[in-house]
């Protein structure tokens, strides 16, 4: 049986201590590791024949910091007492005991591991370690020293630069910063040299530092003071709906003014502080979830399968369009060969330059190099017809044509021909039914859906849409492959909209029949955006979609769910749709997009030209619409009219086991949408900061209040048997009988 968090202790002929922190995969500081680590250190400094102490991981890992898991499996005030004292402990015994000490650094140290490291009074790592404090990525701040130590290696500029953006350095820009004091030529050679360090600070050779009371690489206070107020500027503009942030910036200031024990005192404050806060548990079931997708029962979840895991070397994008090229990038900067087909010449260069382009503007970010560009297009090929000698190679499929049926039904007809029988194929429909796109194939249970969202090689989810037919292992190589190019998977039930459109198309209905009822459309963008957090909000987002995509979308809704699909024929999307302004594309929405003008600015005057839908009266909205007119509803009304409705679709896919778990929706909504991650999902944010009882009652009163025009108002039976039997909407899956086979 594997041991379980602990640290060992073993000691050289030379007198060094190597310990070694134990807690696989990546070592991370539960209690038990942190307190084993506190009493061999303690041993060490009372052993006379110790001189110096090493500090490294097991495996592959120095630390990847605290204890997660106890994070969400405590209170804060738990967490608080098991870590109480820590930080303190952590200086005594590292960077003030009686022997000195150094980190030996392989794979990643972060967050707590970076702060065991800086602790230390030298640090050696190996060219490929990761370092970094990642803490504000949790919603919490560095609680064990970070904010002090991190700023006196690096200088504050620095310090705080990769504290805010959670970012870590490898070894090479570690030790150019300050970061690390040498880095081993090969993995191998790490122990040894980090004992040579250790000796050397032993018999004086090298000078002990406790960076703690490190001064020389802070900026003079003045500048200090300056450098901090614009951090704090950009952040409120940066992240203006979260308070962990200024938390941090506070503790670093403290220290950086009143020197480094005084900043240790603060920034265990500003911890505490920011682990009661709700985004601190948000951000913490985005950690979890976001690992849990990948975990699918009786697929991926330990299962043995009988037919044992695909090579996934080449790909083959059926159609170089906006989806196809940003498919075949992804793929291509995963280091797979792709196949481009494409049906005539013009369109197979198009999509070719569009993949290029993609891969030029990483180029341009720094995130490539023109060299490594050109060995991606010699791995790409471009074809215009199904040569079995091309698609026998081919390992998997993926079709991002246009949304047409018959189209795409002779597709997989013809692949099916040409593939090998273990060929993967899938198609990137957003919403067509994958059954009826299977239905001229001889095995139609071979298609999968593989949904990407636009631009796809940017957008990070990966919708799975999987049907009852569906072979676990290819579901298991598919996800495969979604890690593979870096996507998170998320494997959902076919239904017409899949999980995430399905959900989120309340989300533009409400916010158009909020506006037809007189409530100002940029208002609404305004408090969608900047109060409750979107990127965008329903007007610009109608804009950037089109309006007349919106409307085939809304059709395709209206067909498969009539009863709950806002449509109003008078509306505002269809009176812009007769003027052919679509949006961006257009130049004209709700939004001028004029050439020339650098910003987009509202199209205020524009719209209200158009008709008294537009005019936002009180008596159209009435006599016109026969709506009563919403003119007096406040921000948090709008909130809640755009974002229950979305709760409540969410409920009926969670009731038929469209998704496989409520962690599952958090995440999709996260990665597709942009719904806030300090809100941890939407699933979790109906749960923690509104409650199913409280939904359902708004939901029926706004039911009452447009009785003609919004089914989706209506509370659904999954929503009401939570908010009856008092249980988190996380957990109403228990009450349904097979909530993973919906087909
Ligand atoms: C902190 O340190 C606070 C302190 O300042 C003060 C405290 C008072 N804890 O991601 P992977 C698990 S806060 C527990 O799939 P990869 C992970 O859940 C911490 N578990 O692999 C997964 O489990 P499973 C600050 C952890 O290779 C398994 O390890 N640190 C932790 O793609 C493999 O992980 C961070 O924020 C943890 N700290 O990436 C670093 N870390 O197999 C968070 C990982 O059961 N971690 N696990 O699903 C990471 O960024 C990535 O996991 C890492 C590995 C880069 C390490």
């Amino acid at each position: 049986m594997a041991p379980g968090p602990t640290c060992t202790l073993s000691v050289d002929r030379q007198g060094v201590a190597t310990i070694v922190l134990t807690n696989p995969p990546v070592n991370a500081l539960h209690p038990d590791v942190l307190s084993a680590l506190q009493n061999l250190l303690e041993e060490c400094h009372s052993r006379a024949d110790v001189k110096a102490v090493v500090i490294t991981g097991s495996g592959k890992n120095f630390c990847a910091g605290f204890d997660i898991a106890q994070f969400a499996a405590q209170s804060p005030e738990k967490v608080k007492e098991s870590v109480s004292g820590a930080s303190q402990i952590l200086t005594r015994v590292l960077e003030e005991g009686a022997k000195p000490t150094v980190a030996a650094i392989q794979g990643v140290a972060l967050g707590g591991g970076c702060e065991v490291a800086a602790a230390c009074n030298a640090r050696v790592c190996t060219p490929d370690a990761k370092i970094g404090l990642p803490e504000l990525q949790l919603g919490i701040i560095p609680g064990f020293g970070g904010t002090q130590r991190l700023p006196r290696l690096v200088g504050l500029q620095t310090g705080l630069e990769l504290i805010l953006t959670s970012k870590s350095v490898k070894g090479a820009k570690a030790h150019s910063l300050g970061l690390v004091d040498e880095i081993a030529k090969t993995p191998q050679e790490l122990l040894a040299t980090a004992k040579a360090v250790a000796l050397d600070l032993a018999s004086g050779k090298r000078k002990r530092v406790r960076t703690l009371d490190r001064e020389d690489r802070l900026e003079p206070k003045d500048i200090a003071k300056m450098i901090l107020g614009i951090a704090r500027e950009q952040t409120k503009k940066r992240a203006p709906n979260v308070q962990h942030p200024l938390l941090c910036i506070d503790a670093i200031e403290a220290g950086v003014l009143n020197g480094g024990k005084a900043g240790l005192a603060a920034e265990t404050a500003a911890f505490n502080e920011a682990a009661r806060l709700p985004a601190h548990k948000a951000l913490v079931n985005i950690f979890f979830a976001m690992r849990g997708t990948k975990k699918v029962k009786g697929v991926s979840d330990g299962t043995k399968l009988a037919v044992p895991k695909r090579k996934l070397g080449t790909v083959a994008v059926i159609g170089g369009g906006l989806m196809g090229s940003g498919i075949a990038t992804a793929s291509l900067e995963a280091g797979m060969s792709v196949v481009l087909k494409e049906i005539n010449q013009k369109f197979l260069d198009a999509g070719v330059s569009r993949i290029r382009s993609n891969l030029t503007s990483r180029v341009k970010k720094g995130k490539l190099t023109e060299q490594k560009l050109e060995q991606m297009m010699q791995r790409l090929k471009g074809v215009l017809t199904y040569d079995r000698r091309d698609f026998q190679q081919v390992d998997i499929v993926v079709e991002a044509v246009i949304e047409v049926v018959g189209l795409k039904q002779q597709i997989f007809k013809d692949l099916e021909e040409v593939c090998r029988p273990d060929c993967i194929l899938s198609t990137n429909t957003s919403t067509i039914d994958i059954t009826l796109i299977a239905q001229k194939m001889r095995q139609p249970e071979r298609i999968i859906g593989a949904h990407f969202f636009s631009p796809a090689h940017v957008m990070p989810l990966l919708e799975i849409v999987r049907s009852s037919q569906t072979p676990a292992d290819v579901t298991r190589d598919l996800l495969r492959y979604g890690s593979q190019i870096r996507k998170t998977p998320v494997v959902v039930g076919n239904c017409t909209g899949f999980a995430v459109n399905r959900v989120f198309f309340p989300y533009t209905m409400a916010a158009m029949l909020l506006a037809d009822a007189g409530v100002d459309a940029f208002r609404i963008d305004r408090v969608v955006q900047r109060a409750f957090g979107m990127p965008i909000g329903p007007f610009r987002l109608t804009d950037l979609v089109g309006g007349d995509v919106s409307k085939h979308v809304g059709g395709n809704f209206l067909l498969s769910f009539p009863e709950r699909t806002y449509g109003n024929p008078s509306g505002q999307i269809a009176q812009l749709n007769d003027k052919k302004w679509f949006g961006e594309k257009t130049a004209r929405g709700f939004y001028r997009y004029d050439k020339g003008e650098k910003k987009r600015t509202k199209a205020v005057k524009d719209l209200e030209a158009i008709g008294p839908v537009f005019q936002k009266s009180a008596q159209h909205a009435q006599t016109h619409l026969g709506v009563p007119s919403l003119l007096g509803v406040s921000d948090r009304d709008i909130v809640e009219m755009i974002f229950y409705p979305v709760v409540n679709e969410a409920c009926r896919v969670l009731a038929e086991g469209i998704v496989e778990k409520p962690k599952d929706m958090d995440i999709a909504s996260v990665m597709s949408m942009g719904f806030p991650a300090y809100r941890g999902g939407l699933v979790h944010w109906a749960d923690a900061e509104c409650g199913a009882a409280h939904i359902a009652a708004r939901l029926q009163t706004f039911a009452k209040m447009f009785p003609q025009q919004s089914g989706f108002f209506v509370p659904c039976e999954y929503l009401l048997n939570c908010a009856y039997r008092g249980v988190p909407l996380s957990q109403g899956q228990a009450f349904y009988q097979s909530p993973v086979s919906r087909l």
